[in-house]
């Protein structure tokens, strides 16, 4: 028999396989606090697979999501050490494809949160193809690694069970704290709105748009999407905004619906009649 020639080619790599969609290493509940003092140093130092740039993917499998988790910022350095201290190790943890972006407001001006959002969506799309954007607050931590950070087939609400709200939902269409959207979702509800200057609001407006879209808000278990809040004041310039409760109905409609419609669906109508109902509802 004739002899194969060795080849002096490397073998090309094996294909890595799926991440696994339960991802076998989650540790579940985490003790999450605040006391001890945090380094920017500790973090790189804790964290040495994470790239320039705040990128990680999984060495091991093929990621199921590429997710651009995207944090609206200002002066809030310390949260932001606690926030990457505890977050990094959960996300590998979770197997997922991540890059994480800080969108930092410049300046003093009122702060505008969801337009920071809009702007963090676009500057992730210049970086690569993320199929998944989540939206956090720099102050939330998860206390559970199983409230898995990626997108699902509706819009996702993660943060469901906050420590200052008692660990439950403050009211039924709260879609605040953190919560994400496939790139499809986020096209279809045309984005975050630019409107809403100063505290509250916005987050009420994109649960909206989301229902007034035809989808619904999908939740984790109220057991496991439970959340630490890195305690504060209120920051200067994000004052409670006195428009909140009406922005929607006044500015130019992300829907095109017909205007009786969208009154009856917007509580914004009570508000102007009886705003202190509209707090409760
Ligand atoms: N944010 C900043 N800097 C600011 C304002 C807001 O980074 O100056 C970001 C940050 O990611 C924050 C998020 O926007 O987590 C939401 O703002 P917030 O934390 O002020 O909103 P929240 O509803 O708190 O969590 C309201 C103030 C409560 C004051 C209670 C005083 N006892």
């Amino acid at each position: 028999p004739t002899m194969q020639p060795e080849s002096n080619q490397t073998p090309s790599p094996k294909p890595l396989p799926p991440c696994p969609e339960n991802p076998p290493g989650l540790v579940g509940r985490l003790l999450i606090e605040f006391s001890s003092q945090m380094t920017m140093e500790r973090v790189q130092k804790e964290n040495p697979n994470v790239t320039e740039g705040g990128r990680y993917s999984p060495p091991d499998c093929r990621p199921r999501w590429k997710v651009a988790i995207i944090i609206p910022f200002r002066h809030r350095e310390n949260h932001l050490k606690y926030w990457l201290h505890y977050l990094h190790p959960i996300l590998r943890r979770q197997k997922i494809d991540y890059g994480i972006y800080i969108i930092n407001q410049l300046g003093e001006d009122t702060f505008n949160r969801a337009k920071l959002l809009n702007i963090g969506y676009m500057e992730a799309q210049k970086d690569g193809e993320y199929d998944c954007f989540i939206f956090s607050d720099v102050d939330l931590i998860p206390m559970d690694d199983r409230n898995l950070y990626h997108c699902y087939d509706q819009p996702r609400h993660f943060a469901i069970a906050m420590d200052k709200f008692g660990f439950r939902l403050p009211y039924a269409g709260y879609f605040g704290g953190v919560s994400g959207l496939s790139k499809k979702q986020f096209l279809k509800i045309n984005g975050f709105p630019n409107e809403y200057w100063g505290w509250g609001g916005e987050d009420d407006d994109i649960y909206n748009r989301i229902t007034l879209n035809g989808m619904k808000v999908s939740r984790p278990d109220v057991r496991i999407g439970r959340y630490r809040m890195i305690k504060h004041e209120r920051d200067k310039h994000n004052e409670p905004n006195p428009q909140r409760y009406c922005i929607t109905v006044c500015s130019r409609s992300p829907i095109h619906l017909p205007i009786d419609r969208l009154l009856r669906l917007h509580s914004c109508t009570v508000v102007m009649f009886l705003p202190s109902f509209f707090i409760f509802v």
